[in-house]
């Protein structure tokens, strides 16, 4: 069994999402990011640094469970293990990487500083987070056109690259509205109406917090 400890948040939807569409057995440990659980002894045995999402897996090949912080490393587990989101064709699974890291470091990294930086400086920081915004919405436009001759992020079949490129579009999404990007509205929507996304969306909505 693996347990996720997390909250409803962009991070924890990203390591639900790989769990659902893996198949693999799971259940949700809800750590609310507003009280102070976090920082409580057991939980920071768990992480150190306080953040979720993590998950403990008590099913793997070692002695003791396995501890995974970091939604994307998260998902490299989840895929490893099911033998699933990882296609095993060369090309597929270096483009499934390529792309996983661009929306990690391309895309949510300057896009997410954009926004700290003018709610922390406001106009002061205006300037430089509208050119980070603008580098991550360059990317952003690169993928649209990449997707105008694939289905998915790596080609044929869905991978962890597309779960992670879904949570960033969903995020800049409630920030405000993205430009009109043809295949990424059509890609976006394939997504949505899978299941295992929408179960992963909802992820931490239900459950009540650990105390
Ligand atoms: N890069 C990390 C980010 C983890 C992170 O910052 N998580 C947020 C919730 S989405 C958190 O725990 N915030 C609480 C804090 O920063 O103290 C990941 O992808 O897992």
């Amino acid at each position: 069994m693996i347990d996720l400890y997390g909250d409803a948040t962009g991070n924890c939807r990203r390591a639900a999402i790989a769990l659902e569409e893996s198949g693999l057995h799971y259940r949700q440990r809800r750590i609310d990011l507003d009280a102070a659980t976090r920082q409580q002894e057991d939980f920071l045995r768990l992480n150190p640094a306080g953040r979720v999402p993590v998950i403990v897996d008590d099913d793997g090949s070692g002695e003791r469970p396995l501890v995974v912080t970091q939604s994307n490393a998260i998902m490299v587990h989840v895929a490893e293990k099911s033998g699933r989101l990882l296609p095993t064709n060369q090309q597929e699974r270096a483009a499934a990487f390529e792309w996983l890291f661009v929306f990690v470091t391309d895309v949510m990294a300057p896009y997410n500083m954009a926004h700290d930086l003018e709610r922390t400086l406001g106009d002061a920081g205006s300037d430089v987070a509208g050119r980070m915004r603008g580098r991550a919405l360059a990317m952003i436009e690169r993928f649209d056109q990449r997707l105008s001759t694939r289905e998915f992020a790596a080609g044929t079949s869905l991978t962890l690259a597309d779960i992670a490129a879904y949570t960033a579009v969903a995020g800049m999404r409630e920030r405000g509205p993205l430009q009109s990007l043809p295949n990424i509205a059509r890609w976006f929507a394939l997504l949505s109406a899978r299941p295992a996304f929408q179960r992963g969306m909802q992820a931490f909505m239900q459950t009540s917090a650990l105390r």
